[in-house]
């Protein structure tokens, strides 16, 4: 596997799903074939979890790991191409992605979107840039538009969850927030759930429906009450607004997931990709009750990380 920055990347994701499982069963069963091979890890923007979980996943496997927050240890970055550099910034990505690639067999990067123009995050500029010179395989640790390795983590939490043979129905609910939050998680659980064996219904309020190239062939209601309806899984997030880029419309009173919205499921398990704003996205008795995965959902990352880098290491063997 060259790069990992979308669902498309993936030949077979009900394989890489399997993969997941059995690394999740036997964590040390490739623990030299990282020997000698190197990892770095760059943020332009927080991370708990991603961090630590591709950090882990690399050690897993034998792989040094090294870690750098570009955003406040690194030069600051130019990625405009054909600029003069006779303003803030010091660096170009040119010569930072290329050098970086000298160190790295393998390196992760998270850029989020800076949610001001729709056609500079959608075309994935940086992330793009980056693959093209680092010149090593890139694996996104959370790009503009999509969060791959938190969707392989929850597809493979939806799968443990799932009675063989049944098709779950995923709802994918917005939930209210107080700031402009990115697209990419809820882009990117849309486009995976596609290709997964259960049916997806999104619920947002007017005004937030995502890009139509990541929601092609869900469900889209207005209403959550009905949506929830028969749920197995509720997949709660925020989002801003796609249409009115980058935007918040509304405080989303009366969005926010309860026990009281839960009892309309199916008994439905509640998962949330974390950091969550307690009693604001979702009530601190769900959160705190049985049917919350959040904290399965993040011991899963180390294992999609560790399935997607073995696959990487196996390509450049
Ligand atoms: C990021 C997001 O894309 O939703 C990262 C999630 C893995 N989340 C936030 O930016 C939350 C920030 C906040 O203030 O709650």
């Amino acid at each position: 596997m060259k790069q990992f920055t979308s669902v498309h990347d993936v030949p077979n994701v009900a394989a890489l799903v399997e993969e997941v499982l059995q690394l999740k069963q036997a964590p040390y069963t490739h623990k030299t074939l990282g020997q000698d091979k190197t990892l770095g890890l760059i943020f332009l923007n927080p991370s708990l979890r991603t961090r630590l979980s591709t950090q882990k996943a690399g050690m897993n496997l034998g792989m040094n790991v090294m870690v750098m927050n570009l955003d406040k240890e690194g030069w600051a970055l130019e990625t405009r191409d054909g600029v003069v550099m006779d303003g803030t910034t010091v660096e170009h990505i040119r010569e930072a992605a290329a050098v970086m690639g000298q160190y790295c067999d393998i390196i992760g990067i998270r850029s989020f979107p800076k949610l001001q123009d729709k056609e500079e995050d959608y075309s994935e500029d940086l992330l793009n840039k980056f693959i093209e010179l680092a010149g090593v395989p890139v694996v996104s640790l959370e790009s503009a538009t999509r969060h791959p390795l938190q969707s392989l983590a929850d597809l493979v939490t939806i799968k443990e969850q799932t009675a063989a043979g049944k098709r779950p129905k995923v709802v994918l609910s917005w939930a209210p927030h107080i700031k402009p939050i990115p697209h990419c998680v809820a882009n990117s659980f849309s486009e995976w759930m596609q290709q997964a064996d259960v049916e997806l219904v999104i619920t947002n309020p007017e005004g937030y429906d995502l890009a139509e190239e990541f929601t092609r062939g869900a469900q889209v209601l207005h209403n959550q009450d009905e949506a929830l309806q028969g749920a197995d899984f509720v997949y709660v997030k925020n989002w801003s607004s796609f249409e009115n880029y980058g935007q918040v419309l509304t405080d989303g009173k009366g969005w926010m997931m309860t026990n009281e919205k839960l009892a309309l499921t199916n008994n439905a398990k509640v998962m949330h990709c974390l950091p969550v704003r307690r009693g604001l996205e979702l009530s601190h008795e769900v959160l705190d009750g049985p049917n919350s995965l959040v904290i399965e959902q993040a011991n899963n990352r180390l294992y999609a990380a560790q399935a997607v880098l073995k696959r990487m290491l196996d390509g450049i063997a």
